[in-house]
């Protein structure tokens, strides 16, 4: 089954910044497909889209794929107080796109 794991963790000595890591298993049908990622912030009433960051990359023949960015806090920082991030990978490329939701991580970035 097509999983997509989303981690969020602080990056040493610079305050405010970010790693972000999305990983995900099991798209052996998307190989060689292209895979867009973004991030989004998880609300009650409608979720919004993190500007930066966001990229896209290749699904690997084994049907996984590795992408990381780098966030600052100000970005991630989507709702007053705890923020719920989470990541939306799509498979295009193969007529229909394919929406993948990752895990939230909560935090106060
Ligand atoms: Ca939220
Ligand atoms: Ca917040």
């Amino acid at each position: 089954m097509a999983e997509v794991k989303l981690s969020i963790t602080p990056i040493d000595r610079s305050p405010g910044n970010y790693k972000v890591e999305i990983s995900g298993t099991g798209f052996e049908f998307a190989a060689n497909k292209e895979a867009r990622w973004k991030l989004m912030g998880d609300d009650p009433v409608s979720d919004n889209e993190i500007v930066d960051p966001h990229g896209s990359g290749v699904v690997a023949p084994d049907g996984t794929f590795n992408f990381t960015g780098n966030a600052i806090g100000e970005n991630l920082d989507e709702d007053w107080g705890k923020d719920e991030i989470y990541a939306v990978v799509s498979i295009v490329g193969m007529g229909t796109t394919f929406d993948y939701e990752s895990n939230r991580v909560s935090g106060h970035f």
